[in-house]
This record gives structure tokens, C-alpha cells and sequence, in this order.
């Protein structure tokens, strides 16, 4: 490990997972300056060419590929869009009559970096047209459970790993496998939620900028780049590498869960990390060849795009269903002004809009309550509660217990509340509860028990991870989301004017 860092539970977070100076045995690495110099290589070299590493560094490039190999990879550096891009070329001899590679090329720091491994059998057929046929498998999909499905066969079908998953963060980092593509006899991972802790802040970056990674083999030993720190006493920054030798805490965690080989894909959605897609080899190691690779990341790429399409589509549907919903509630009240005292009633029509597990009414001092809801006496607590915090706005927690700390025996009733302030003084209020968040999750345990734990123990296993997102979320319901709030907006609008003209018309009766 560079400069001595010790990477344990506590601060894996902190590990520098891009210079860990080493590859995986799959291929080979040099890294040059920009005038063709050699910087350095993985120690390996000699497998590959008929050279050793202290026989090349610091020597022109010429001593390791042909002329003509230089001139091909010099026309491609030319071809880099950007500082993150890397440019790939299939099936290219780097010596004189010699093997074949498939290389990668890129430049970091000002340094290039070129990565091979001994060229594969190619795929049939050019990679656009391979992944225009999955994607057109993908839109014939109905609804976004069959999508997510759909995506995680193709790429099984694509790798052939064991098991493919479709991993979705949620606004806090942690994520669900909300989709699962697998062998038979291997148990499941569908629904399962995992902490943010399991891929760490410095990983999440990284893998933002590089988008597909692989474990080739989890039990292979690494190769150490030569010299590991170059003349200013650098290493080598392998953040856009694709033979990256990955995170020896990563690695145990795969182990302990019976994995065998990896490999994941960035899903990026509306410029934010949304998922990734993760798959998993039980039965030694596995690589699927560089050009296939290329081909799962650009249908990655495809598959975040109809992602964001189908999001924003579900806004809109969501919008409109609210519109709806709010429109039907007027119309309602105004032939039969009685149902606003009907809880039942109300929180039908407000569910329909707002998803909610229980809907609490407070008007004039009179409460009513129908569904999963605290009691009377809470209930009151919690609006004495909402009348120092709501002012006149909706207002959304997925904790009420740190509100409202009595509510803490509640948490089995309600977790979450969403309040919508209905007038001015006295406050009155529609508030919607959700369930604490636990419930409606499955508990699954680990499909792969393992002989023996690695060094940190049980806890880099899913199931113990599992158990840790468990402990983060108790207590707390399902957050309503930012497109939910504005909905309760709109409907908190239409309540207001029902009240209002209710209110006038008892006041014209007076009088
Ligand atoms: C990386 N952690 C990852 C990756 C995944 C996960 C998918 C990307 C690397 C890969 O493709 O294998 C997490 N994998 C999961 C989860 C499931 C799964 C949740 O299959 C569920 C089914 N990991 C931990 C803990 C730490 C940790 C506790 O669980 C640290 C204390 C570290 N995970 C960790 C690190 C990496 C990682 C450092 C980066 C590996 C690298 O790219 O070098």
C-alpha cells in the first residue's frame, strides 16, 4: 500500500483506491511521458514482450512496440474528447509479427498511459447494432419493474455472470437491488438494501469518471507497477485504468459473500449517480473480452438515458394524476360539504395522489383519524409540534420521533408525516403518516454462507450489511419526495379554497 496506509472498517472511506499501484495479471500496463519516454510499467512486461523492466524504463517507447503500433496509438491519443476519455483499439499486433492486443489509451497527469491484453475472439456484428437490439428488447417493456429486469438479462446474457443485478442509490447513498437477473439455485438479492458505507465516497467519485469496473478473479495475486513513484515522487494515478487492481477491503467483501469475479457499471441519470449495474461470478474467475466490455458500457449508457426519459415521463403522469385528484376533490365538496369531516373519505382521495399509510384531520379542535396513525393524544402533540414548525407551508419529515420525541413508542403506527396546513388561525390540518420503512422491506439473508471470514469479519457481508442499513433507517418511514411535496402544494391550495368558501357560506347563513 503507497505511504503505508493501513485500510480497515474505520476509514475505508479514506483509501486512496486509484494509486494503489498495481494491476490486475489479465494484461499488461507502461506509462509514458508525453515524449514516448517510459515512465513505467507493470513487472509483468516479459510475459507479454521480449523485454524486462529495468531494460525499458526510462528508454523510448521504440524499445517495446513497432513503428507502426506507436503510429497507431499516437492517431488515437489525437482522438480523446476529453480529460476523462479512454480510447480502445481491438485486435492490434504491438510488435512485429507479434500477438495481438486489445488496448486501452489514455492520458492522465500528462502522462499516457497504454494498457493491453492478448486480443480475444471478436464479437459478430459491430457493438451499435448489438446494443440497438437490447435497447429495443428494453422498450418493449410496460412498466419500470419489467425495464429494470429486462436490463439486467440482456447484460447476463451479454457477460454470462452467474448473477446481474440492477443496484438503485437512494437520496442518502444507501441503494436496493431492484432488479435481478440470475442462475438457478442461487438465492436472490431482489429487494435487499445496503448502507452507503458499502461503496465509499472516494469509489462513488471514481467510478463517475471511469464507468465500468471488474475483478477478474478474486484470489489472483496483483502486479506491482515499476517504479511505484516516479521522479517527483508520484505514483501513478490509475483512476481511468481499466486493469485497476481494486481495494483490498472490497476484495474480502466479495470473498465473504462467495464471489468469485466481478464486474459493475456506472449508471448515471440526469447528470447524478444513480445505480450501478452489478454483477456477480460464483465459479472462478471471469472476463469477458475488452470489446464486450465496450459494449456493456455503452449499453449502460443507453439504459440511463431511458431511465431519464421514463423518469421524467412519470412526472408528468404524476402531475397530471394530481391535477385530477385535486380538481375531483373540489367538485366533490361542493355538492357535499360533510365529506370534509370524513377522514376516511379524505384520505382515500389524498392516497390516491400522495401514497400514505394513514391521514389525520384537524379542524376547529375536532381531530379524526383513519388508518396507520398515532393516537388522539400524539396526534395533538404532534400538531402543537407543527403549529411552531409549519408556517403555512407543507411540511414533510420521514422521522417523527425527533420531533415529536413521546412519538418514539409510536414508530410502529407511523414514522413519517406529511402536513398540510389547511388555514391560517386556528391552524387547522390535513397531515398524511407513513409506516416506519422496515416493514415494507423484505429481510433476505445471505444466499452465499461462507467457509470462513476474511480479517474484518462479518461485517463485509451483505448480510451484516443489510443488518447496519437496518439500524440507519429504524424508525423512519419512506421520505416523501420533492415531487410529492409539490403535490401536497397544489392540493393544500384546493383545500384552502374549500375551507374558505365553506367558511363563507356558514357566515353568510348567520347572518
Ligand atoms: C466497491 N462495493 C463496491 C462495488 C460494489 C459494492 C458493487 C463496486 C466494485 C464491484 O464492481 O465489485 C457493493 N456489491 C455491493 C453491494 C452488493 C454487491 C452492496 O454485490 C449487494 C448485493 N465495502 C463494504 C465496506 C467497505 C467497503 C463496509 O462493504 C469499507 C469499510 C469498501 N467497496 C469498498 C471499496 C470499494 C467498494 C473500497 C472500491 C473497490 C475499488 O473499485 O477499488
Amino acid at each position: 500500500h503507497s505511504d503505508d496506509f493501513q485500510v480497515d472498517l474505520t476509514n475505508c472511506d479514506r483509501e486512496p483506491i486509484h494509486l494503489l499501484g498495481a494491476i490486475q495479471p489479465i494484461g499488461f500496463l507502461v506509462a509514458l511521458s508525453s515524449d514516448w519516454m517510459v515512465q513505467c510499467v507493470s513487472a509483468n512486461i516479459s510475459e507479454y514482450f521480449d523485454a524486462a523492466p529495468d531494460g525499458v524504463i526510462g528508454e523510448n517507447a521504440q524499445e517495446l512496440f513497432s513503428g507502426e503500433a506507436i503510429h497507431a496509438l499516437r492517431n488515437r491519443l489525437a482522438l480523446l474528447r476529453g480529460p476523462d476519455d479512454v480510447e480502445r483499439l481491438f485486435a492490434i499486433p504491438l510488435v512485429e509479427n507479434g500477438q495481438p492486443f486489445d488496448v486501452a489509451i489514455h492520458m492522465i497527469d500528462g502522462t499516457i498511459v497504454v494498457e493491453g491484453e492478448p486480443a480475444r475472439e471478436r464479437d459478430h456484428g459491430d457493438a451499435m447494432s448489438t446494443v440497438r437490439g437490447m435497447i429495443g428488447r428494453l422498450d418493449k417493456t410496460e412498466d419500470v419493474e419489467s425495464f429494470y429486469r429486462e436490463g439486467a438479462r440482456q447484460v447476463r446474457a451479454l457477460t454470462g455472470f452467474d448473477r446481474v443485478m440492477i443496484y438503485q442509490f437512494d437520496e442518502d447513498g444507501s441503494g436496493e437491488v431492484v432488479a435481478e437477473a440470475a442462475k438457478s439455485g442461487i438465492g436472490s438479492f431482489l429487494g435487499m438494501h445496503y448502507p452507503a458505507s458499502d461503496i465509499p465516497k472516494q469509489a462513488r467519485e471514481l467510478y463517475q469518471r471511469n464507468l465500468l469496473r471488474m475483478i477478474v478473479d478474486v484470489s489472483a495475486n496483483t502486479v506491482a507497477i515499476v517504479p511505484q513513484k516516479n521522479a517527483e515522487g508520484k505514483p501513478l494515478d490509475l483512476s481511468l485504468s481499466v486493469l485497476r487492481a481494486v481495494s483490498p477491503i472490497h476484495i474480502e467483501y466479495l470473498k465473504n459473500m462467495g464471489v468469485t469475479a466481478s464486474m459493475s457499471i456506472s449508471l448515471i441519470v440526469d447528470g447524478k449517480f444513480w445505480g450501478l449495474i452489478a454483477c456477480h461470478h460464483y465459479s472462478g474467475p471471469r472476463c469477458p473480452a475488452f470489446e464486450r466490455r465496450a459494449v456493456c458500457e455503452l449499453f449502460a449508457q443507453m439504459f440511463a438515458m431511458r431511465i431519464e426519459s421514463r423518469q421524467r415521463q412519470e412526472m408528468v403522469d404524476y402531475e397530471r394524476r394530481a391535477r385530477d385528484v385535486s380538481d375531483h376533490l373540489l367538485g366533490s365538496v361542493a355538492s357535499d360539504e360533510s365529506l370534509l369531516n370524513d377522514p376516511q373519505w379524505l384520505s382515500q382521495i389524498l392516497t390516491s395522489a400522495i401514497p400514505a399509510d394513514g391521514v389525520g384531520v384537524f379542524i376547529n379542535g375536532n381531530q379524526a383519524l383513519s388508518g396507520h396513525t398515532p393516537d388522539a393524544k400524539q396526534f395533538e402533540a404532534i400538531v402543537r409540534m407543527l403549529n411552531t414548525t409549519a408556517r403555512g407551508k407543507v411540511y414533510a419529515t420521514d422521522h417523527i420521533a425527533s420531533l415529536v420525541p413521546d412519538a418514539v413508542d409510536h414508530a410502529d403506527t407511523a414514522a413519517g408525516l406529511l402536513a398540510i396546513p389547511i388555514s391560517r388561525t386556528p391552524r387547522d390540518y390535513v397531515v398524511l403518516f407513513r409506516e416506519e420503512r422496515i416493514r415494507s422491506v423484505r429481510w433476505g439473508g445471505d444466499p452465499h454462507k461462507p467457509v470462513s471470514y476474511g480479517p474484518n469479519g462479518a461485517r463485509l457481508t451483505p448480510r451484516e450489511s443489510f443488518a447496519e442499513w437496518k439500524e440507519l433507517v429504524e424508525g423512519k418511514s419512506a421520505p416523501f419526495t420533492p415531487s410529492e411535496t409539490r403535490v401536497a402544494e397544489t392540493l393544500r391550495a384546493t383545500l384552502i379554497e374549500v375551507v374558505l368558501r365553506l367558511a363563507d357560506e356558514a357566515n353568510q347563513e348567520r347572518k
